[in-house]
């Protein structure tokens, strides 16, 4: 039932839409819309004038065939985790949101080809349980997997904390069926680890964050499940140091490092502050952390030993203080929680400006110096939280608030901290750029939130490409208005 009036120029579209999907489909009360029309963090809030959650690719491509005729705007969603405000419509409630949430069943697993074809609103977690139950490995894993849905992962080419050993989504995708904005359907679900017939289209949708189509279903590639994981927390003295153990670790370990993640002191007390059952898992504080995992293809394969003795030798050298092997899966668990509850934490410490930034790996320990010195100059007394994805030169460079002058309650200073979030972004970005020759996204995308940054730095012939890209697939701009290009 549709308790809310449809807004008068929607009422046939919904009408229509409403005879392709079902009651079932189409979500119009606005209580019940609320969801699909915020992001967690409350940052983005937009307006619909119906969100519709079709069950199949045909009805993807009818509803698209009559918003296209219609000229009206679609806003695809999957889990609704984004960082960049992608998966919510503007504030005008001139667009529809088209969730692939029923878009949920895993369409065939074969083993002996090391593929999965998944419908694009299965969540992540569930794919790599479908791979784990067929002894096989779907490598993507970040801290959203629990709520992201593999379409999305698609569309924004999700990194994580595995990219360093199998690559971002991108190189996870083998095949993908797409709805075109014109609602025709293009197959291209191929199984082949090889094909060189022309352009690589499914290259095109892969990260182009719902702008030039609608990925339904996709052909994803598994490895072999690792039988040996061996974790450990490390405490370094500074950022140079825990790039000099990566280095280490690779060489040593013939590339078996699948995890190199970086953790500042003031994040994890930021964690052992605010997220209930974690504690600090070595007795004294160190500036920085690592978290490093490996795997290995047989057990007891010797990788914990390697480990060990690489740590030791490191600890002889001052270049690790201190440090914890995870000796059971409920001890990495609580290692990797440490980890994953980073971006939570922040939370709490009162309005948090974001920066989810790459340089090349060797030029980290350089890039969160000169970042850290040009921020506290902007706003003194701010405080850096430098955390993640140092293996693959990705740090979320995120800033604090200032700490309140008297008792716990950030409240009064966080909307004037916040309003300098664009000042700060273009000082950080105009150093990752033209300095170190870096990305202002690294993995979250453009979304609505980077567009004007990401227009600051493209050069007029790449900006002139992507514009043609977007015109050709979508002339009448009806997929995602106003994100990414
Ligand atoms: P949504 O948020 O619903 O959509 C994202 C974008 O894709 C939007 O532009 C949307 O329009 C489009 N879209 C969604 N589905 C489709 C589809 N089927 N077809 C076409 N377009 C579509 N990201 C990382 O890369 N690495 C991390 O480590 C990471 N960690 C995170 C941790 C937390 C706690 C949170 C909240 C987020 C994190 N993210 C991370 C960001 C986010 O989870 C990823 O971008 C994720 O891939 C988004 O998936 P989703 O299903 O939620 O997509
Ligand atoms: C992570 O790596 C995510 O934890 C979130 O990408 C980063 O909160 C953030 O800025
Ligand atoms: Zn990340």
């Amino acid at each position: 039932m549709t308790a809310r009036p449809i807004p008068e120029p929607f009422e046939n579209l919904h009408d229509r839409i409403l005879d392709v999907v079902g009651e079932e489909g189409v979500v119009a009360e606005a209580g019940e819309m609320a969801r699909y029309l915020a992001e967690e963090r409350g940052r983005f809030v937009g307006k619909a004038a119906f969100v519709v959650r079709p069950a199949n690719t045909r009805e993807v491509a009818e509803v698209v065939k009559l918003c296209a005729e219609a000229g009206i705007g679609i806003v695809p969603q999957g889990g609704n985790t984004s960082m960049v405000g992608g998966s919510i419509p503007f504030e005008e409630g001139d667009e529809i949101v088209l969730s692939l949430e029923r878009l949920n069943r895993i369409r065939a697993l074969d083993a002996d080809n090391f593929t999965m074809t998944v419908e694009a609103g299965v969540i992540l977690q569930e794919v790599q349980q479908a791979a784990a139950a067929a002894d096989r490995l779907f490598p993507l894993s970040l801290g959203a997997e629990g709520s992201c849905r593999i379409g999305g992962n698609i569309s924004t080419n999700a990194g994580g904390v595995q990219v360093l050993r199998y690559g971002n989504t991108r190189e996870l995708v083998l095949g993908l069926e797409v709805v075109l904005p014109d609602g025709r359907i293009w197959d291209g679900l191929r199984a082949l680890r090889k094909d060189n017939t022309g352009y690589d289209l499914k290259q095109l949708f892969i990260g182009a964050e719902g702008s030039l189509g609608i990925v339904t279903a996709a052909v994803l590639k598994l490895y072999a499940r690792p039988r040996e994981i061996v974790t450990a927390f490390v405490a370094v003295p500074d950022p140079a140091a825990a790039l000099a153990l990566l280095s280490r670790l690779r060489g040593a370990s013939g590339e078996s490092v699948t995890s190199f993640e970086i953790l500042p002191r003031l994040g994890l007390e930021f964690t052992l502050r605010h997220i209930e059952g974690c504690r600090d898992p070595l007795e004294a504080a160190h500036p920085w952390y690592v978290l490093v995992e490996l795997f290995g293809g047989r057990e007891d394969g010797g990788l914990r030993e390697l480990l060990e003795e690489a740590l030791a030798e490191a600890l002889e050298g001052s270049l690790v203080l201190d440090a914890t092997l995870a000796e059971t899966e409920a001890k990495r668990r609580e290692l990797w929680r440490l980890r994953e509850a980073m971006s939570e934490a922040q939370k709490f410490e009162g309005g948090s400006i974001k920066h989810d930034v790459s340089v090349p790996v060797s030029s980290v320990p350089a890039f969160i110096a000169e970042a850290g010195a040009l921020v506290t100059e902007l706003i003194p007394g701010c405080r850096p939280v430098p955390f993640g994805h140092l293996g693959d030169g990705n740090i979320h460079f995120n800033v604090s608030q200032p700490l309140p002058e008297a008792g716990g309650d950030f409240a009064p200073g966080k909307a004037a901290y916040l309003a300098r979030w664009d000042e700060m972004n273009r000082a950080v970005h105009d150093l990752v750029v033209r300095r170190f020759h870096g990305s202002i996204s690294a993995e979250h995308g453009i979304g609505r939130m980077k567009l004007a940054e990401n227009e600051r730095f493209k050069s007029a012939v790449e900006l002139d490409l992507l514009r043609t890209v977007k015109k050709a697939l979508d002339p009448h701009g009806i997929m995602n208005r106003g994100k990414v290009v």
